[in-house]
């Protein structure tokens, strides 16, 4: 039988709608353009929201992550005076963090997936979406030996990521763009290691920020960042090894466990937000939909809440002919949208420092100070703080 819903892109966006799908019991294909493999190894986010964990429980899709994931509830801050901890699952709502890596969840997803039924192609990439705003919407996607092939649906997901073919789909005149550049350039690491301390540590340094997360008992990701434009190879492993050492001031709070880097690249921070993140039939979610910048974790995060809404909004139309919930999907998601949008801009400002001695730069400095002793002593701050970084 036909798919009623294709959808594009095989990230944690498009898995998870389309097993929330099939549970619903809507049938849909799931078009990938890379092999099983490879986006079953892409190393990317680690830190599950108590919301995904949640959703993924709710829909049996947590067997991984409740069996492998480790909690995680505190994070310390480390600045020129001293360093403070702050254990943010005793504070707002008491949520924990559960650390699973990207890849392992997108593995039994797609395990999931297809354990159900699910017709899923990797190595098939969609090339071009058609009649949106009519009542026939329809992909073309390429497979492996380069034939072109059309599948029609009565809706298509975009989960294809930031640089897919849905988003290029919506012409420019029916959605607003918001966007913003940080400026600040972040060398994203992979060691081979176990992690150095308990806690996610972010270190303040004039010299740049350098970041700390667990990742699974051998790998442990590393932040450093970088002057924009840095090739992710300017700096050998020892070079690193000794700029993290130093920004996260290993002499006064003890080592780090070196081991070799086994990933690394750039990641700008910039954030965009496309509104609506809906077109006719075509309705855009995870990275598709908008950026956030990595800072505090979010991306993954939103694109759980995202299509756990979309695969609501698909289900009362396809099953209960009731199409109001899906005409409100960018309305229901563009608020929690910004208020990550909002909570990741604000920990950019408490992370970095302008660089530099001109009145500007020395007084948002004196500004990121005065943050974070906001944060090291007000319980309200805190508890603020924490529902928001783990919230969604
Ligand atoms: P994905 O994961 O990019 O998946 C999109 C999928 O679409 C495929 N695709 C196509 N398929 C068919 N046809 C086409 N034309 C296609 N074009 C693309 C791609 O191959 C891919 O498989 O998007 P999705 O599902 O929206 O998920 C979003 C998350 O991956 C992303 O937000 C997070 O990884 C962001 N992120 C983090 N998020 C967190 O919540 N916590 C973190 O700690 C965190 N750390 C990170 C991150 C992202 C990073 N990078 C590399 C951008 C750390 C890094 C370094």
């Amino acid at each position: 039988d036909a798919a009623e819903v294709v959808i594009v892109g095989a990230g944690p966006a498009g898995l998870v709608l389309g097993n929330l799908l099939l549970g619903a019991g809507v049938r849909c294909t799931v078009l990938e353009r890379q092999s099983r493999a490879h986006v079953e190894q892409r190393a990317r986010a680690g830190f599950l929201a108590a919301n995904t964990v949640r959703v993924l429980t709710e829909n049996g899709l947590a067997d991984g992550l409740l069996k492998d994931g480790r909690q995680h509830d505190t994070c310390a801050f480390r600045t020129d005076r001293g360093e403070f901890h702050l254990d943010y699952g005793s504070l707002g709502r008491g949520e924990a963090h559960t650390v699973y890596p990207q890849q392992h969840l997108v593995r039994d997803l797609v395990a999931e997936f297809l354990a159900r039924g699910g017709d899923l192609r990797f190595e098939t990439p969609v090339v071009g979406i058609t009649g949106i705003t009519g009542d026939h919407p329809a992909v073309t996607a390429q497979s492996a030996d380069g034939t072109l092939h059309r599948l029609s649906a009565r809706f298509v997901a975009g989960g294809d990521g930031r640089h897919g073919t849905a988003r290029t789909a919506v012409p420019a005149g029916a959605v607003r763009r918001y966007r913003r550049d940080h400026g600040v350039t972040w060398l994203a690491l992979l060691a081979a290691a176990p992690q150095s301390m308990g806690p996610v540590a972010y270190a303040v340094h004039e010299d740049g920020f350098a970041g700390h997360m667990a990742r699974t008992p051998d790998i442990t990701r590393y932040y450093l960042q970088v002057p924009r434009g840095e090739s992710p190879d300017a700096r050998p492993d020892a070079r690193i090894w000794a700029d993290l050492a130093h920004r996260m001031r290993a002499d006064r709070h003890g080592p780090l466990h070196e081991g070799p880097i086994v990933e690394r690249r750039t990641v700008e921070m910039t954030s965009d937000v496309l509104d609506p993140i809906q077109y006719g039939r075509l309705f855009l979610v995870g990275d598709a939909a908008g950026l956030i910048s990595p800072a505090a974790a979010k991306g993954a995060n939103l694109a759980v809440m995202e299509a756990e809404i979309l695969a609501r909004g698909l289900t009362a139309a396809l099953r209960g002919g009731d199409e109001q919930p899906l005409a409100r999907y960018s309305a229901d998601c563009l608020p929690r949208i910004w208020r990550a949008q909002e909570f990741s801009h604000w920990m950019i400002n408490l992370l970095h420092g302008p660089a530099g001695s001109d009145d500007d730069a020395v007084f948002l400095r004196a500004l990121q100070q005065a943050r974070l002793e906001s944060l090291q002593t007000s319980r309200r701050h805190q508890d603020h703080f924490a529902e928001n970084y783990v919230g969604i």
